[in-house]
C-alpha cells in the first residue's frame, strides 16, 4: 500500500509589516493645486540570488541586473523558467529627480498594488513596507529628495503565500488541483531535497510584482486627506453628502457640475441637485456629476453617480428597482503582462461586457485597478467588489485556529472600502471567495460572523456584505444563509456528476429549494465548464463549445423559474493562467472568451439572451 505523507515545507517569513492600514486613498490627480509625476517604464531587476533572502539589496546587487517593465507581472517577461517558478524576492531599482519646482509642495511616493508584500528604499534607507498585494499605499518623501537631486529607489517585492497570507497558500501538500500529495515514493519525499515552492490554494497563477502604477504626487502642505460620498434620492431630486477630512481645520468648498459643466449645487456638506439625472447601470444612464472640492490652496475632483442600493427580502435595489446581474467571474490575467495592469485591456473588456449585454462582474478574486472602477462609473458597469480572501482552507487542520491571516483581512477589507467607497458603480463587498465553512463549521461561523459585522459599519453607504461560497454541504454551513446576498459557486454537471445534465439540474433544484425557504436573494456567483476553442461534436460532451452551450442553457432554464435567483455569473468572462497541475491544459479554459478574448460559443449564447432578459424587474 503507498504510503502516504505529508510533506511539511514551512517558510519562515517574517511578515512584519506595517498592519496600519492606509486610511486615504484619494487617486492622484493633476490639477491647479496637484501634480503627478508617473514612475513607469523600465526598471533594473533581479530575482534573489539565495543571499539577498531578507529583502534588502544593495546598489551593486543590480550590477548584472535584467530589463523589467513597470507595471506588470515579471514571471512572463524572462525566458528564464525561474520567472514563473520562483518563490521569495524579488528587486527592482530604478532612479528620479523632483523637479525644483515641486520643492515646495507636498511630494508623496504612491504605489498602486505590489504583490504581494514590498519593503520600499529611498537611497538606500528603507521608508515603508506593506502587505497585501492588491491595494494601493504610500509615503510622504518631502524632507527625503533634495532639490534636483537624483535619488535611488530600490523595490523588494516578496511573492511568497502561506496560512498567513490573503491569497491563501498551502504550507506543504497540495497546491490547488495540484499533484503535490499525490503517492510519491518517500525516498524522494525528504524535505532537504526540495527549494522552497509557492503552493497556491487557489485557481490562478500566482503572478507577482509592482503589478499597477507607481507615481509621485504632491499637493499643498495643507491639503485634502479624504472625501467620503454618500448620495440619496428625494423624489425628483438627488441629495449627496460630502464628508471632508483635511490636514487642518479650516473651511472647504464643494460645487457640483453637470455634463454640460453647469453648476447645479454649491455648498460644504450636503448638496441638493434639483431634477437630478440619476446613475442607472447599462444599458440605462450612467449619468455622473463633477463635484470639486477645495480647501484653502488645495482642490480635488471626483465623479459623482446618484445612487441607491438596497436588499429588500429577495431584492437587490438599485434607485429602488429590482435588479438583475447579467454578467462573469472575471480575472485581471493576459499574456505577457500577467496580472499587471493593461488599460489597453480593460477597455477591451469594457467592449466585451457591453457586446454581450451583461451588466456586471465579480472582481474575482482580488481588488481590481482603480482605473477599472472608474471605467466601469462611466460605461454603467456594476461591480461585486471582492478582497484577496481566497484559498482560505485547504488543510486537514483548522485553519482559522493554526493561520495568522485575521487582522490583516480586516485591514484589506478597511483599505478596500476606504479605496472604492465612492465609485456608484460597487454595489457589493465580498469579503472573500471559497473558504472552508463546513470542515469547522463552529470556528468558520465565528470568524466570518465577526468579520461581517466589523464590516458592515466600515462602508458609510451601508452597502450589502457577502462572501462567496463554493459547493459544500450547505445544510452544514451555517454562515452563508446569513449574509446580505447569498452568493452561490455551483458546479452541478462538470465537477460532479460530470457531464449529465439531467441530473446536475435534479441536483441543483434540490439546492435551490433550500436556499427558496431562507428568504435571501441568491446570485449564482460561478458555474462553468471548461471548453476547447475549436472542440466541437454533433453529440456534446465536456470540453467541447456545444457542451458549454449545452451547460449553460440547462442550467439557466433552472434558474429561470426561481425568482429569488437574481443573477447569473457564469465562471469566467475569458480563459486564464494558473499553476500547472493535472487538471490545468494551458490555464483555466472556462472562459466564455479565450484569453485573447475570442468569442466561443457560449459568448454569442449569453449575448442573445442576455438581450432578451431586462436589467430589473425580471421574473416579476
Ligand atoms: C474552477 C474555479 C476557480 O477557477 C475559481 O477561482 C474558484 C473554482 C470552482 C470550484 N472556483 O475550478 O474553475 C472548485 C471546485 C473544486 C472541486
Amino acid at each position: 500500500m503507498a504510503v502516504r505523507f505529508r510533506l511539511w515545507v514551512h517558510i519562515p517569513i517574517s511578515l512584519s509589516w506595517n498592519s496600519q492600514y492606509n486610511q486615504h486613498m484619494l487617486y492622484p490627480e493633476i490639477n491647479k493645486a496637484r501634480n503627478v509625476m508617473d514612475l513607469s517604464g523600465v526598471w533594473s531587476f533581479r530575482l534573489d540570488d539565495g543571499k539577498h533572502s531578507d529583502g534588502y539589496a544593495e546598489e551593486k546587487f543590480f550590477s548584472n541586473s535584467t530589463l523589467i517593465a513597470v507595471p506588470a507581472s515579471y514571471n512572463d517577461l524572462n525566458e528564464n523558467p525561474d520567472f514563473r517558478s520562483h518563490c521569495g524576492w524579488a528587486y527592482y531599482k530604478r532612479t528620479f529627480t523632483v523637479p525644483s519646482s515641486l520643492s515646495s509642495e507636498r511630494i508623496m511616493l504612491r504605489f498602486d498594488a505590489v504583490t504581494h508584500s514590498a519593503k520600499v528604499y529611498l537611497d538606500g534607507k528603507l521608508i515603508k513596507e506593506h502587505q497585501g498585494g492588491f491595494l494601493p499605499f504610500e509615503t510622504e518623501i518631502t524632507d527625503l529628495v533634495k532639490d534636483g537631486e537624483e535619488h535611488s529607489l530600490i523595490v523588494a517585492v516578496d511573492n511568497r503565500i502561506n496560512h498567513s497570507t490573503l491569497p491563501m497558500g498551502n504550507e506543504g501538500g497540495t497546491a490547488f488541483f495540484g499533484s503535490d500529495n499525490a503517492d510519491v515514493p518517500s525516498v524522494i519525499a525528504a524535505k532537504k531535497w526540495r527549494k522552497p515552492v509557492n503552493l497556491p490554494n487557489f485557481d490562478f497563477f500566482n503572478y507577482a510584482g509592482i503589478n499597477r502604477p507607481v507615481r509621485i504626487y504632491t499637493t499643498p502642505k495643507e491639503y485634502i486627506k479624504d472625501i467620503t460620498v454618500t448620495t440619496a434620492i428625494n423624489g425628483d431630486d438627488g441629495v449627496i453628502d460630502f464628508d471632508v477630512e483635511t490636514s487642518a481645520p479650516g473651511p472647504v468648498s464643494i460645487t457640483v457640475k453637470d455634463k454640460e459643466g453647469k453648476i447645479v449645487a454649491a455648498g460644504n456638506k450636503t448638496l441638493t441637485v434639483k431634477n437630478a439625472r440619476l446613475w442607472w447601470p447599462r444599458p440605462g444612464d450612467p449619468y455622473l456629476y463633477k463635484a470639486t472640492v477645495t480647501y484653502g490652496s488645495d482642490v480635488y475632483t471626483l465623479n459623482v453617480g446618484i445612487r441607491t442600493v438596497e436588499v429588500k427580502g429577495t431584492e437587490f435595489l438599485i434607485n429602488n428597482k429590482p435588479f438583475y446581474f447579467k454578467g462573469f467571474g472575471k480575472h485581471e490575467d493576459s499574456a505577457v503582462h500577467g496580472r499587471g495592469f493593461d488599460l489597453v485591456l480593460d477597455v477591451k473588456d469594457i467592449s466585451m461586457i457591453g457586446w454581450m449585454n451583461a451588466n456586471s462582474f465579480r472582481t474575482s478574486h482580488y481588488p481590481y485597478a482603480e482605473e477599472m472602477y472608474d471605467l466601469c462609473d462611466r460605461e454603467g458597469i456594476v461591480i461585486i467588489d471582492e478582497t484577496p480572501a481566497v484559498g482560505i482552507g485547504g488543510t486537514s487542520e483548522d485553519v482559522y485556529k493554526i493561520g495568522h491571516f485575521q487582522q490583516h483581512h480586516k485591514d484589506v477589507l478597511k483599505d478596500l472600502i476606504e479605496r472604492d467607497k465612492n465609485h456608484p458603480s460597487v454595489v457589493m463587498w465580498s469579503m472573500g471567495n471559497e473558504p472552508d465553512v463546513v470542515t469547522f463549521p463552529d470556528s468558520a461561523y465565528d470568524y466570518w460572523h465577526d468579520l461581517y459585522e466589523y464590516t458592515k459599519p466600515l462602508d458609510k453607504q451601508q452597502r450589502p456584505v457577502t462572501f462567496v461560497v463554493n459547493q459544500n454541504n450547505y445544510e452544514r454551513d451555517r454562515i452563508t444563509r446569513e449574509m446580505d446576498v447569498v452568493c452561490i459557486n455551483r458546479y452541478y454537471g462538470w465537477y460532479n456528476l460530470s457531464g449529465d445534465m439531467d441530473a446536475a439540474c435534479y441536483a441543483l433544484n434540490l439546492e435551490l429549494d433550500f436556499w427558496e425557504k431562507q428568504n435571501k436573494p441568491v446570485i449564482l456567483t460561478e458555474y462553468g465548464a471548461d471548453t476547447l476553442p475549436g472542440f466541437h461534436l454533433s453529440s456534446p460532451e465536456m470540453f467541447s463549445e456545444e457542451f458549454q452551450v449545452m451547460y449553460y442553457d440547462r442550467i439557466n432554464t433552472e434558474l429561470d423559474k426561481r425568482k429569488f435567483v437574481i443573477g447569473e455569473h457564469p465562471w469566467n468572462f475569458a480563459d486564464f493562467n494558473t499553476i500547472q497541475g493535472p487538471m490545468r491544459a494551458d490555464g483555466n479554459r472556462k472562459g466564455l472568451l479565450t484569453r485573447d478574448r475570442r468569442p466561443k460559443m457560449s459568448a454569442h449564447y449569453f449575448r442573445k439572451r442576455w438581450s432578451e432578459i431586462p436589467d430589473f424587474s425580471y421574473k416579476k
